[in-house]
């Protein structure tokens, strides 16, 4: 899915700013009609931005329901003759979207974006009402799962996973234009032989007229280098592009092409679209996980899309900020823990080539485990009444949607489809065997892989079989052997060799310590500064003694919000850095081990 951009023949407007807004927590907009006309009482919230901390309102925080959301914006006059269109990059977790009176859209999963054509309703130079109803409920056919819970005192959302519920439009909506016959999709494979790189690309066209995509129109695509110099050219709806001398991408050094692929009638320039390419490939082999052919070993974190106030909304400045220090501290990579991020955030990574893991946001289907605290739920966690058929379905296009979305990025590397699944049972090998393979049937050209939590030790978990790379999540030292480095250190270098024994590379993508930051002790123990570092330390003297061991992913990047609990203190303290992003101790501990690796 191509993201809007402005071309020599497409325009785009951001809708960013502030919208009305309203919650609905009786339920009855829907009914009422809201959409039909000026939004009733409704007060002023920014888009992007979670709506749960801007108002000063544990009503708002707290809100389990549909939240509505309305703007007005002028299509350009410009645009006559053009096809319209309105995306919202996401809405968090679903939504349904109306201009003026008519229903344009609906979409399930609260990270990828989706689209309406609304030519038909959308007149150049008139005036069109936005409105789109953005609902909250985690329910067990929702990625992620929860279960809202009538009490005495009301509705209560409940959910598994270790990160608050934010919710809203958490990226920037946009109305853009593109010609009726038009470049719907651009798909890009690129390898690498000595110095000549090949890029072979598909582009498929779509329109109004039956002619789109015929032999009536004409493609073109050119490769220029970052300097906008030419250095390939072919013709047709794919094809491959050989570039001698190539420049790849690689980590630390996001060197990117340009590719530019145009729509032709005759002499007629239709439609044009440029998209960011970086020439490199991805492999296993062995316990080695190359890029370019080169072993890579991970250092970085798992992150959050987190910040105070602004929840989940998407932000420019923590995005630049979050990558300098990233830079800083000698991290190569993260993972989009626990779902897909902001299109700018892969952006970024591209430029600046930083590695990615991407996930979905299947975190929490494991109703075993709740925030990292192992206890029994009255739930099962695949049954017809849980997570059943149904929910593997709405995973299944949140994989369709993710893979769809980011297939371009060279950053991308590796595609996780859930985080700490159960998968000691057959009915979770059950569940993900098909989802896996929907993954490579989409994405022949990367790794797939899922991350593996602590109750599925090595020779228990029945779904890492299909996957091409063991992500595992630990806590030795912290919810195993608390306080107690010594016997963490020999647990832990235990289990890892059971799991080194299967042949497979190894990525430690969490493990952390909670931490208060500015608490020091001399004899350090749990919550204090001096503590996270030893227990990093202790850590990393296990991977260094285990080969197989690729890559380790500290949780977390920084602290960041969770629902209240009586085991999270404001939050999970996990962060190297504060949610405010000011380095604890350990910052330094990380930068001295990983600027000297990489
Ligand atoms: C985990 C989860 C992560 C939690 C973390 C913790 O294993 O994957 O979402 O935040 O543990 O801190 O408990």
């Amino acid at each position: 899915m191509l993201r809007p951009r402005d071309t020599a023949t497409r325009e785009r407007r951001n809708l960013s700013g502030l919208w009305a807004f309203r919650l609905d927590p009786a339920g009855v907009g829907r009914e009422a009609g809201w959409w039909q006309g000026r939004l009733p009482e409704a007060r002023e919230m920014p888009v992007p931005a979670s709506y749960n901390d801007v108002l000063v309102d544990a009503g708002v925080r707290d809100h389990i329901g549909d939240a509505w959301y309305q703007t007005t914006v002028r299509v350009p006059r410009g645009w006559a003759g053009q096809r319209v269109v309105l995306r919202f990059d996401s809405a968090t977790h679903r939504a349904v979207v109306w201009v003026d009176d008519v229903e344009v859209a609906s979409h399930e999963g609260g990270y990828t974006p989706f689209e309406a054509d609304i030519t038909a309703y959308a007149r150049p130079g008139r005036e069109i009402r936005v409105t789109a109803v953005v609902n909250n409920e985690l329910t067990w056919q929702s990625v992620p799962p929860g279960v809202v819970e009538d009490t005495p005192s009301g509705r209560r959302q409940n959910y598994f996973h270790d990160f608050f519920n934010y919710a809203g439009l958490h990226r920037p909506v946009w109305l853009y234009c593109t010609s009726p016959d038009h470049i719907d999709d651009i798909t890009v494979v690129t390898g690498l032989d000595g110095a000549v790189g090949t890029v072979d690309y598909r582009v498929e066209v779509a329109g109004a007229g039956e002619a789109a995509g015929d032999a009536v129109r004409q493609i073109r695509a050119v490769l220029e280098d970052a300097e906008g110099a030419e250095v390939a050219r072919s013709t047709g709806a794919s094809g491959v592009l050989t570039v001698e001398g190539v420049r790849p991408w690689q980590p630390g050094a996001g060197y990117l092409y340009t590719l530019r692929v145009e729509l032709a009638d005759g002499g007629e320039l239709v439609d044009d679209y440029t998209l960011a390419v970086g020439i490199r490939t991805v492999e296993i082999d062995g316990t080695n996980f190359l890029i370019n052919g080169e072993p890579f070993y991970f250092t970085g974190f798992g992150k959050h899309e987190d910040l105070p106030i602004r929840g989940k909304g998407h932000d420019d400045v923590f995005l630049v900020h979050d990558f300098a220090l990233m830079e800083w501290i000698g991290a190569n990579s993260f993972r989009t823990s626990h779902y897909p991020y902001a299109e700018e955030v892969l952006d970024h990574a591209d430029r600046h080539g930083i590695v990615v893991i991407d996930e979905t946001a299947a975190v929490g289907q494991n109703t075993g485990v709740g925030g990292g605290i192992v206890g029994s739920r009255p739930y099962p966690t695949f049954s017809p009444e849980t997570i059943n058929d149904a929910s593997r379905d709405v995973h299944a296009q949140a994989i369709r949607e993710l893979v769809a979305r980011d297939k371009n990025h060279p950053c991308v590397v590796l595609w996780s489809v859930a985080n700490e699944p159960e998968s000691t049972t057959e009915a979770s090998r059950d569940y993900f065997e098909p989802l896996f393979a929907l993954t490579r049937e989409l994405d022949p050209t990367r790794p797939v892989g899922f991350v593996n939590m602590l109750l599925a030790r090595p020779g228990m978990d029945l779904v890492m079989q299909f996957s091409d790379v063991i992500m595992l999540n630990r806590y030795y030292g912290w919810y195993l052997n608390t306080g107690d480095l010594a016997g963490a250190e020999t647990a832990w270098q235990a289990e890892l060799e059971g799991w080194a024994a299967e042949g497979k590379p190894i990525i430690i993508t969490e493990y952390g310590a909670d931490t208060i930051t500015g608490l020091h002790q001399v004899t350090p123990q749990p919550w204090s500064e001096e503590y996270q570092a030893e227990y990093l330390e202790m850590n990393h003297r296990v991977f260094d003694r285990i080969d197989a061991v690729i890559g380790e992913h500290v949780w977390n990047f920084a602290d960041f919000a969770t629902k209240s609990a009586i085991f999270r203190v404001d939050g999970n303290k996990k962060g190297v850095f504060t949610r405010d992003r000011h380095p604890k101790s350990a910052a330094h501990t990380l930068r001295r081990r990983w600027r000297g690796k990489n």
